[in-house]
């Protein structure tokens, strides 16, 4: 962190705010100081004791500002390694009209896109799964979990279930699931989709490394074959602050009201 930024704690001392608590005025001298681009995103912030030291007031009161701060998404905390300013969330704007898969997309954008496995392997399947793939109970189903990071930033969580007589070996499909699926004629060619509103839970977030509780999206896409066989069913959680979806609405002719 440089001088400038240094310089924040410092004058808090002699802060005109008077008035308001301590932690209040530190932590608007912190997001001033982040709006301002006096420290930016990935900066290190001091520890808890030089920020007390530098600022005169205690560790608690320190801590209670960058709670706050943290909870608020301005700043984040890694275990071990400290306090940061927030890596900047480019927003991800999504067309729903378009089958595409996560890799297409980021490439689309430029974006560096990998994966880190959370589960894959063949299970037997949950009544859900059994449901929605036309599963018997003696069938198996694939499973293929996988935390979707874009420009070392993670996007989403991915958990897509197939028929394990479609996919029979989840662990070899590479960075794609739609490209390894092209590959045995298996590529969904339209999709259902399903957006709801979630608040994320604290595994989740801290996967998609932001504030428990804050708002997610989620997604369930069933996809399906030219067959009309369900091929694909996959439960997603978004980050709220990093996608937009976005429709085109069209008026319908008289025509097609009360089509479905
Ligand atoms: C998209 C799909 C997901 C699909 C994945 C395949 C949504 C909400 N989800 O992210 O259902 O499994 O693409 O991506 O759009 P891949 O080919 O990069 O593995």
């Amino acid at each position: 962190m440089n001088d400038a930024a240094d310089q924040i704690f410092a004058t808090l001392k002699q802060s005109s705010q008077s008035g308001a608590p301590l932690y209040l005025q530190l932590r608007k001298s912190i997001e001033d100081a982040v709006n301002r681009g006096l420290i930016g995103p990935g900066d290190a912030l001091p520890s808890e004791r030089d920020i007390a030291t530098k600022a005169d007031i205690s560790r608690v009161t320190v801590r209670k500002a960058v709670q706050d701060l943290v909870k608020g998404g301005i700043l984040v905390q890694r275990h071990g390694s400290g306090t940061f300013v927030a890596p900047r969330m480019e927003r991800v704007e999504q067309s729903l009209s378009r089958l595409t898969s996560f890799t297409e997309d980021m490439a689309r954008r430029g974006m560096a896109v990998r994966s880190q496995w959370l589960d894959r392997g063949l299970y037997a399947p949950s009544p859900d799964e059994m449901m929605v793939l036309g599963l018997s109970s003696s069938e198996l189903v694939a499973r293929v979990a996988r935390l979707r990071i874009a420009n070392d930033t993670p996007l989403a969580i991915e958990r897509a279930s197939l028929s394990a007589s479609v996919l029979r070996d989840p662990a070899g499909i590479g960075s794609s699931l739609y490209a390894a699926l092209e590959l045995t004629g298996n590529r969904p060619v339209r999709a259902v989709q399903r957006i709801s509103a979630a608040n994320l839970g604290d595994s989740d977030a801290r996967l998609l490394e932001v504030p428990p509780g804050i708002a997610g999206l989620h997604i369930e896409r069933i996809s399906y074959l030219a067959s009309g066989k369900v091929i694909e069913f996959t439960r997603s959680i978004y980050r709220g602050d990093a996608y937009d979806f976005v429709a085109e609405l069209r008026l319908t002719g008289p025509s097609e009201e009360g089509r479905p």
